[in-house]
């Protein structure tokens, strides 16, 4: 049997997913909210719902006394986390599991051990994934980095153990460079995540960011459900994402894959996960990160798998047996996130009213979306308003549907990123899917 009454630890889009989803399965729902969300979607469309603090997302979304409670008193039977707030916290998955309540995600060793991104990319080596070369695991101090510098050649990077997600990156172009930028790193990794540990590697000029959605279940079987290239990104926030990528081969396609497997295989991995790669101009691949989280961007995979990722969440969550995929992916997918944000005045936060709001549809055209007329949209939380995702046959066919749909798009009372996707979909360079990580900051003419 599967659950009785999921609790969903999340707010906004991915919560109303999640709901979504529960009522397809005949499984209870209990929304949580923070006193800015009492008139949002997921509170309205939940069984139940619970008040669980003030405004700030410390007090309430991330506050795990609160959430517990409010799964004790509804007698919810599992919690599902969603992506951001709880969902990678390794503290939360083990209390959720002490109290008898199933986290719909990772044990938290797991979760620590993909956390620690020098120890999940050593996992990843000696299991024969390849990875970007540079220090095994973390390096102890200056000295140690500059002799391994020396070794796979500038530049290089230095990446914090406990980042990931670009947060305490830094290129160093030469030797001089090395230690000002090794102890700024450190104590910037110190102070963000009370953890100076750094790791080195290779800089990989313009890569691709490409990841393979997995799900693993508990008899050692893992899915892979193909890629999706996650490249159009700002200041390290995705913009859009497509599936499959554009710039690989079949047979890199299946080698990483392949690759993606045997390190989840090899940690036992169960729950849905991701496994993220750098992809080089002469498609070689190297091991990034592993998110142990459902994706925002996991309908691109859903679109050409036709596949509910989330059901199959749950279903593993509860001890279900993977099946092997019917098919493999099918036509080409992408998700543009819109953002209630200036994109004119460097992408600044547009809270505010949606004063006139029409969803765009027809053939192909999804929305996950938590917003409606007069919805007043909090500044506390995070600007994505809207997702809009478009499958078709071929990449120029889902370039036509997307520019129809997002023309049809009206959001009136705040600023969001329609203008920019309409932009990026009149880009040479974009139609040409000759793009790389660089492309934004060239469109927009506002490097970091
Ligand atoms: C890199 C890199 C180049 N070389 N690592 C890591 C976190 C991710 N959000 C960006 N990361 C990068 N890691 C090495 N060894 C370049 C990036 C990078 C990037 C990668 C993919 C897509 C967009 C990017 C934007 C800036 C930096």
């Amino acid at each position: 049997m599967l659950f009785k009454k999921i609790l969903i630890a999340n707010r906004g889009e991915i919560a109303l997913r999640i709901i979504r989803t529960c009522k397809e399965l005949g499984i209870d729902t209990v929304a949580v909210y923070s006193e800015a969300d009492k008139d949002s979607l997921h509170v309205l469309f939940a069984d139940e719902a619970v008040c669980i603090g003030p405004s700030s997302s410390q007090e309430s979304y991330l506050k795990i006394p609160s959430i517990l409670a409010a799964a004790e008193v509804t007698g919810a039977d599992a919690i599902h986390p969603g992506y951001g707030f709880l969902a990678e916290n390794a503290e939360f998955s083990e209390i959720c599991n002490d109290s008898g309540i199933k986290f719909i995600g990772p044990d938290p060793e797991m979760i620590n051990k993909m956390g620690d991104k020098a120890l999940a990319k050593e996992t990843m080596k000696n299991n024969g994934v390849p990875v970007v070369p540079g220090s095994e695991g973390a390096v102890k101090d200056v000295k140690e980095a500059i002799k391994i510098a020396n070794e796979i050649g500038y530049p290089v990077m230095l990446k914090a153990s406990a980042g990931g997600g670009g947060k305490g990156m830094r290129i160093v172009k030469e030797e001089s460079e090395l230690e000002t930028n090794f102890q700024m790193a450190s104590s910037e990794a110190l102070a963000s995540f009370n953890n100076g540990e750094l790791y080195i590697e290779k800089f990989i000029e313009n890569p691709h960011h490409v990841e393979i959605q997995l799900v693993g279940d508990q008899f050692g079987n893992v899915n892979h459900y193909g890629e999706r290239d996650c490249t159009i990104q700002r200041r390290h926030q995705k913009l859009i994402e497509e599936s499959p990528s554009p710039i690989i081969s079949e047979s890199t396609r299946q080698k990483m894959a392949e690759a993606a497997i045997l390190g989840a295989k090899s940690v036992n991995y169960e729950g849905a996960g991701t496994v993220e790669f750098l992809v080089d101009s002469n498609e070689n691949f190297y091991f990034m990160e592993m998110n142990t989280r459902i994706q925002v961007e996991h309908p691109v995979s859903e679109m050409v798998n036709n596949v509910d990722l989330i059901k199959e969440q749950i279903r593993v969550a509860a001890g279900e047996e993977l099946k092997p995929l019917a098919r493999g992916q099918v036509g080409h997918a992408f998700e543009f996130r819109i953002n209630a944000e200036d994109v004119e005045n460097g992408f600044r936060p547009s809270p505010g009213v949606i004063e006139n709001l029409h969803f765009p549809g027809g053939f192909g055209i999804r929305i996950d979306s938590h917003i409606y007329n007069n919805y007043v949209i909090p500044p506390y939380y995070d600007s994505m308003i809207a997702k809009l995702i478009v499958w078709a046959d071929t990449r120029n066919e889902a370039i036509l549907r997307a520019k129809r749909a997002l023309e049809e798009f009206t959001v009136t009372g705040i600023k969001t990123t329609i203008p920019f996707h309409l932009d990026v979909l009149e880009n040479e360079k974009f139609l040409k899917a000759d793009y790389d990580t660089s492309f934004i900051d060239q469109l927009y003419n506002n490097k970091e």
